[in-house]
Formats: structure tokens, C-alpha cells, sequence
């Protein structure tokens, strides 16, 4: 699960300019000092590095000096704390690898990754902080309440300085609670610092965090001589100790797959026989049905028609399989039952029901304004990520709509019905069905046409999704004149994409937030799968501060609007050279957003 976290990384540069939306390495080679070939600090500088690479997997960090003044070279690389041994060991090979590559020549240079760092010089540096590059990734989504998150991730992270301080190892972590949250932080300074070296470090990376990300739910600054790190994670630890190996995946023992088995008598108890009062709502599946346990537990109970093709082991096997899934944005399968002829799942209730319940009621919908819309788009991304790539197993949902987002008291989102979704092993991304099961508006070219579903199909949905959130408009009932996707890119296209935004938001929204939301909702939606982007890649584009240039091409299914609206024509038959009309929409009203080049593939 760490993997997932890892990847909602924004990248800041040294002036928090959000420029690129890559992880970025800091290279420095010390040009001042070069050695010549031939000379014998190359020679030194080789068996130090060579020494390096031996020695840092075994704690996490390693000095080493070979020769003797003035040819010395002196050799320091550290792992972050949370890096796992063979992580370690690749990152300081990376690290090795690079500055061969970038500073052939130089007797001083340093380099920062993501994972580790690595300096060397022909003086001797053990001893002496350095934080003047740093690199700094945020989570992208901000905390929910800003001034206590503030003021308890402060407290926490002062006081681990100044234990850090004192500490041999150089090494702290900590918790602090907040509002059924906990924050997980830790310190790290390198071994060799004294005290004074370490808490100017510290205050120097501090101060960064403090202009760059201390308001989102995540971060890690990372310098050469010092790094901090808090998350909120439910079950996650930050630190991996170099010395121990795994132990992940305890969940499973924890959970034992019996305890998932659910009586009938149980769930014809919490649901009064199945009572038509305590009915939800009826999908594809079957209907669902609210319940209470005795212990007071709410639950939400799907009853599978009893014509539901699949067998029972079947659906035991692929039941307990999604049972592991677990991610905050994925509605969580509680349970399970398979007595007498029902076929009931049993998840957790969630009281704001589903999204297209809020969003497209008159009145409801005032309740979503930008932040909350946006933190829904992020937290479907998430869900979606993960069931397609940072879970073990590959999952394609095949019918991600608005009435499979459901809201929880916090309005945060939550994927539902994934559980019936195709599970994929492996590496296997795409798979054909016969049967097209899916909604109709949602669905991808490809797997109307041909069957052919893949992540990028789910993406195609998502993109769908994102533009109705936008909009506050179903795709079926948009104007009638065409559909929404095409309706999104004639506005795209003539530079005006922000009237698209639901009139009920107002006017309080970060313009280049809703800009790049549909954008992606733009991208997600061309013809062809392999022109969608990946979730991992919309990730990317979202925690990036900028827009890119490329722009999106038309989406499947496009209708021009020229006879039905006669002001259009003109808008939308220049419109194919997006390229300035970006530009255009976005000058003088998005004067903090840069155009950088889009994430690479
Ligand atoms: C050191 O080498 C670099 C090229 O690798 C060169 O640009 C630089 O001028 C050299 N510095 C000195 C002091 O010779
Ligand atoms: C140092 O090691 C690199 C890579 O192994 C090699 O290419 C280079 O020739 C070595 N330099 C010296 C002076 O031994
Ligand atoms: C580190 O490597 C050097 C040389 O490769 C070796 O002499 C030394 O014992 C190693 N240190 C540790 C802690 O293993
Ligand atoms: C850093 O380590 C994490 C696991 O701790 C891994 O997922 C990630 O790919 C590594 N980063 C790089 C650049 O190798
Ligand atoms: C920081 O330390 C003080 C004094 O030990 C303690 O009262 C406070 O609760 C700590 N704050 C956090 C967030 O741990
Ligand atoms: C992390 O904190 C816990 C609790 O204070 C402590 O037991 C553990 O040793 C710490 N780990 C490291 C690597 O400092
Ligand atoms: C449910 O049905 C059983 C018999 O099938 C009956 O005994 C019981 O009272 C019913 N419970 C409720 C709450 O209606
Ligand atoms: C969501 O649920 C919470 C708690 O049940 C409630 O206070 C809030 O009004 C609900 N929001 C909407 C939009 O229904
Ligand atoms: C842009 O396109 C939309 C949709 O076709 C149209 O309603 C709008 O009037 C156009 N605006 C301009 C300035 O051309
Ligand atoms: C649209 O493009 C045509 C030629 O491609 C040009 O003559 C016309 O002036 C353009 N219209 C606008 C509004 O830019
Ligand atoms: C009413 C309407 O515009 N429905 C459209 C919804 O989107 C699909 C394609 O995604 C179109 O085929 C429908 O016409």
C-alpha cells in the first residue's frame, strides 16, 4: 500500500515554482575542482564509491575514504528511513551509476533521489550539514481542517527535532491524533552531524515544508544531510527498517477469511426479512438493502438474483479476493453469505448515498462547491489506481458512473461495485467479453463496439465522470443538442472552457483546478485507449500545478454542434489548433500557472 501513497506525489523545485510533474533529481557536480585522468584521485574515488555501494544496504547508510591527502576521496550515501533494504541498494547503484555518468570529472559532487543520497568530495564533509537543495513531494490532497492539521503536524514535527537531536541513530518518529486521523511523522539526520549541524538542517527543511506543503494530508522534504516524512495513513507505517525484511501483508492473518461469513439468520435479522422499507435501491445485480446489526453496526446488504450465472465457489473465490482490497475509497466489502439460494454481499453503509443523488438534484447540488467536488475527483482517482494497479490483484470496474460513487458522512468518495467487476491476474490489462455489461453514456467506443475492455475503458468512464462533476450536467440530458464530451471540447476549443463549470458553484474555485480537470476529462475521453492516459498518469497531472500543452483530440463519439447553434460554427471550426487557444484562456486569469510539458508516458 505504500506504493499507492507514494505515487500522489507533487514535485516542487527549489522556489516551490510547481514546474514539472516528474519526480526530479538534484545533480550538482562541484566544476571548480576537477581531477585529471590519469591522477590517482579517480582510483580512490572508485574504491569509495565501490565501498558505498557494499556497505549502504546494511543500515541504511555508509561513509567510506580511501588515499591519502591531497588524492582522498571521502564517500557518504544515505537511504531515507523508510526505504526498504533492495531499495536501498538500488537507489545508491542508481545513485553511483549517475554521477559517473553526469560529473565524470569533478572531485565534488552530490546527487538526490527520490530514495537516496550520495555525496563525495576530496574533503572531508562527514560533519557538515547541508540542506541547500532539497527535494520536497506533497500529497495532493490538502487536510480538511487546515489550522488544527497545521498547528498539531507543527507541534509533532518540533518535537521530534528536537528528540532527533539527542538521539543517536539520528533517527525519530512519531504520531499525533487528530480528529479520528493520525498524522505519522519521522526525522532523520545523518549519523555523522553533530547537534548543532542536525537542527539547522531540520529548521532549514522545516521552514520549507512550512511554504511548500504543510497544508496537504502528506509530504516528504528531502536535503542531502537531513529529510522529515508525515502521512495519514490508516494502517501504514512510515519507517521500514533497513534490518528487517517485509512483514507486510498481516492483514491477512489478522482477518481470517471465516470471519467474513455472515449467517443469513444474521442478515434476515439486521434487514427485517428483507423488508421493501429497508430496500435502497435496485441495480443490475439485485437489489440492496440497509441493515443494522445487533451490535449496532450499520451495514449496507446486496442480494445477488438468485439467477446470477456465476457459480458459488466462483463467486466464494472472487468474494474473498476483493475482501482484500482494502483502500479508503473503495466501499469496503464487510462480508459475505451463501446459504439456501441467496448470494448476499454485505458492505459497509454509507449515509450520503450515491453521487448522482447529490449532483444532479436542484437543490442538493449547491452543497458540492469546488473544493468538495474536486476532492471527490481526487479521491475517485485513487480508488481507481489502485483497483487498477497498486492493489495485487488487477481490477476493471466495466461500470463506473456517478451512482457507483457513494459519499460518506464526510463526503468523501467511495468506489462501489467493483466487487463484481472482472478480476484480471498479473500483468494481463485487457480482456473481451461477449457480453457488454456496462451503462450506456459511460462506456467506451471499443467496448460497445467490440467488447474490448482494459483500464483505458475504465478511464474513458472516469472521463465521463469527471466532465459531469464539472459541469453538473448528465451526459444524456445535456442540452439535447450533443453530447457532453463533445459539448466540453467545442468550449475547449474556442477558449472557454470555464463556462462549462456548474453556474451553482459560484465563483470561488481556483481556475486552473477546474481547467485541468477538464482536461483530463478531455483526454481520458479520445477514440483511441492507447490516447488515454493511465490513472498513475491523471495522478501525475493532478498534482502538478501547471497545465500542459498538448492539448486533447476530439473525443469518440463527437458531435458538431455547427446547425444547432449558430453562434458555435465559428468557434469551433478554428478551434482545432488548441495549442494558443490555451494559452489564451488561460492569460489573465491563471497568471500563477506555468506551461510545462505534459507528464511522459
Ligand atoms: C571542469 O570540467 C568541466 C567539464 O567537465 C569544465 O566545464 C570546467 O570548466 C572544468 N573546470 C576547471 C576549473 O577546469
Ligand atoms: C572507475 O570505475 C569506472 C566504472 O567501473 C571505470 O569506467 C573507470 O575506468 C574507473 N576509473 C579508474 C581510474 O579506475
Ligand atoms: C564497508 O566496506 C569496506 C570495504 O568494502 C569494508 O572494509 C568494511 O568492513 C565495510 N563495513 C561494514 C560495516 O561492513
Ligand atoms: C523508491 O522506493 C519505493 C519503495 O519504497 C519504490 O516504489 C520507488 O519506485 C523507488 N523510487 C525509485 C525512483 O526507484
Ligand atoms: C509535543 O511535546 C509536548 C511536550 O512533551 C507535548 O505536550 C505535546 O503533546 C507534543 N505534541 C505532539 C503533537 O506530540
Ligand atoms: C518509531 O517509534 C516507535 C515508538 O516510539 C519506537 O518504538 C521505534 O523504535 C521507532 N523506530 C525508529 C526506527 O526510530
Ligand atoms: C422474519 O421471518 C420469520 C419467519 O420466516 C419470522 O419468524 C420473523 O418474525 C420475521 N422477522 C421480522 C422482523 O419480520
Ligand atoms: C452527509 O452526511 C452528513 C452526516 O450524516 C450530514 O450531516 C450531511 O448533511 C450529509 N450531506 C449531504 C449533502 O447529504
Ligand atoms: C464556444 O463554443 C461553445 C460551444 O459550441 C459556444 O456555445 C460558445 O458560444 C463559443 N464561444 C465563443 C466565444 O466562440
Ligand atoms: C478561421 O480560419 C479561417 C481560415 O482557416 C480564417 O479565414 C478565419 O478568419 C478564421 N476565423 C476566426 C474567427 O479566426
Ligand atoms: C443524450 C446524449 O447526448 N447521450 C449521449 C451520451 O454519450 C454517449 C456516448 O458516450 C452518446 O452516444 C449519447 O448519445
Amino acid at each position: 500500500m505504500d506504493s499507492l501513497q507514494l505515487t500522489f506525489l507533487l514535485c516542487l523545485t527549489q522556489v516551490f515554482s510547481f514546474t514539472k510533474c516528474q519526480l526530479q533529481n538534484i545533480t550538482s557536480c562541484n566544476s571548480a575542482i576537477n581531477f585529471t585522468s590519469g591522477s590517482i584521485f579517480p582510483v580512490n574515488l572508485n574504491l569509495t564509491l565501490a565501498s558505498l555501494v557494499a556497505n549502504a544496504s546494511i543500515s541504511g547508510f555508509a561513509t567510506s575514504s580511501f588515499g591519502q591527502d591531497p588524492n582522498n576521496a571521502y564517500g557518504l550515501t544515505r537511504c531515507r528511513a523508510y526505504v526498504s533494504k533492495e531499495e536501498c541498494q538500488t537507489c545508491v547503484e542508481t545513485a553511483v551509476g549517475k554521477m559517473r555518468q553526469l560529473c565524470p570529472s569533478q572531485k565534488e559532487a552530490f546527487i538526490l533521489l527520490e530514495n537516496c543520497s550520495l555525496k563525495y568530495s576530496n574533503q572531508n564533509f562527514f560533519s557538515t550539514a547541508d540542506s541547500s537543495s532539497k527535494i520536497g513531494y506533497c500529497n495532493v490532497v490538502k487536510a480538511s481542517q487546515p489550522a488544527l492539521f497545521q498547528s498539531v503536524l507543527l507541534s509533532l514535527i518540533l518535537n521530534l527535532s528536537s528528540s532527533v537531536i539527542l538521539s543517536p541513530s539520528r533517527l525519530v518518529n512519531s504520531s499525533a491524533y487528530m480528529d479520528s486521523k493520525t498524522i505519522y511523522a519521522m526525522v532523520q539526520c545523518t549519523p555523522t552531524l553533530e547537534v548543532k549541524g542536525c537542527s539547522n538542517c531540520l529548521r532549514d527543511i522545516i521552514t520549507y515544508m512550512l511554504t511548500g506543503c504543510n497544508l496537504n494530508e502528506g509530504s516528504r522534504i528531502l536535503s542531502l544531510s537531513c529529510d522529515l516524512r508525515y502521512e495519514i495513513y490508516l494502517r501504514e507505517t512510515i519507517l521500514v527498517s533497513c534490518k528487517s525484511d517485509g512483514g507486510h501483508n498481516h492483514d491477512e492473518s489478522i482477518r481470517s477469511k471465516e470471519s467474513l461469513l455472515i449467517s443469513l439468520r444474521k442478515l434476515k435479522e439486521a434487514t427485517r426479512n428483507f423488508s421493501e422499507e429497508y430496500k435502497l435501491g435496485k441495480g443490475g445485480f439485485g437489489s440492496v438493502y440497509k441493515g443494522t446489526l445487533s451490535n449496532g453496526r450499520e451495514i449496507a446488504v446486496k442480494r445477488l438474483s438468485s439467477s446470477s450465472a456465476q457459480g458459488l465457489q466462483e463467486l466464494k473465490t472472487e468474494v474473498l479476493l476483493v475482501a482484500k482490497l482494502l483502500h479508503r475509497n473503495l466501499v469496503r466489502l464487510l462480508g459475505f453469505c451463501l446459504e439456501e439460494d441467496e448470494k448476499l454481499l454485505v458492505y459497509e453503509f454509507l449515509p450520503n448515498g450515491s453521487l448522482d443523488k447529490i449532483l444532479f438534484d436542484q437543490i442538493k447540488r449547491f452543497s458540492l462547491e469546488w473544493e468538495r467536488r474536486y476532492r471527490i475527483i481526487v479521491g475517485i482517482v485513487r480508488g481507481l489506481l489502485y483497483l487498477h494497479q497498486d492493489s495485487q490483484l488487477r481490477i476493471i470496474h466495466r461500470d463506473l458512473k456517478a451512482s457507483n460513487i457513494l459519499l460518506d458522512e464526510e463526503m468523501n468518495p467511495k468506489i462501489a461495485d467493483f466487487g463484481l467487476a472482472k478480476l484480471f491476474s498479473g500483468s494481463q490489462t485487457q480482456g473481451n467479453t461477449l457480453r457488454v455489461a456496462g451503462t450506456y453514456g459511460y462506456m467506451a467506443p471499443e467496448y460497445i463496439q467490440h467488447g474490448h475492455f482494459s483500464t483505458k475503458s475504465d478511464v474513458y468512464s472516469f472521463s465521463i465522470l469527471v466532465l459531469e462533476i464539472v459541469t453538473g450536467q448528465k451526459n444524456w440530458s445535456s442540452n439535447n443538442l450533443a453530447n457532453l464530451q463533445s459539448h466540453a471540447w467545442q468550449h475547449w476549443a474556442n477558449g472557454t472552457a470555464l463556462e462549462l463549470l456548474d453556474p451553482t458553484i459560484g465563483d470561488q474555485f481556483p481556475r486552473y483546478e477546474v481547467l485541468k480537470c477538464i482536461q483530463i476529462g478531455l483526454m481520458c475521453v479520445q477514440d483511441g485507449p492507447a490516447d488515454r492516459p493511465s490513472m498513475s498518469e491523471v495522478i501525475m497531472m493532478l498534482s502538478s500545478y501547471t497545465i500542459s500543452s498538448p492539448a486533447p483530440a476530439r473525443p469518440a463519439f463527437y458531435v458538431p454542434m455547427e446547425k444547432e447553434e449558430p453562434g458555435s460554427a465559428k468557434g469551433y471550426s478554428n478551434g482545432s489548433s488548441s495549442d494558443q487557444l490555451k494559452t489564451s484562456s488561460l492569460q489573465g486569469s491563471v497568471n500563477e500557472v506555468t506551461i510545462s510539458e505534459l507528464c511522459p508516458r
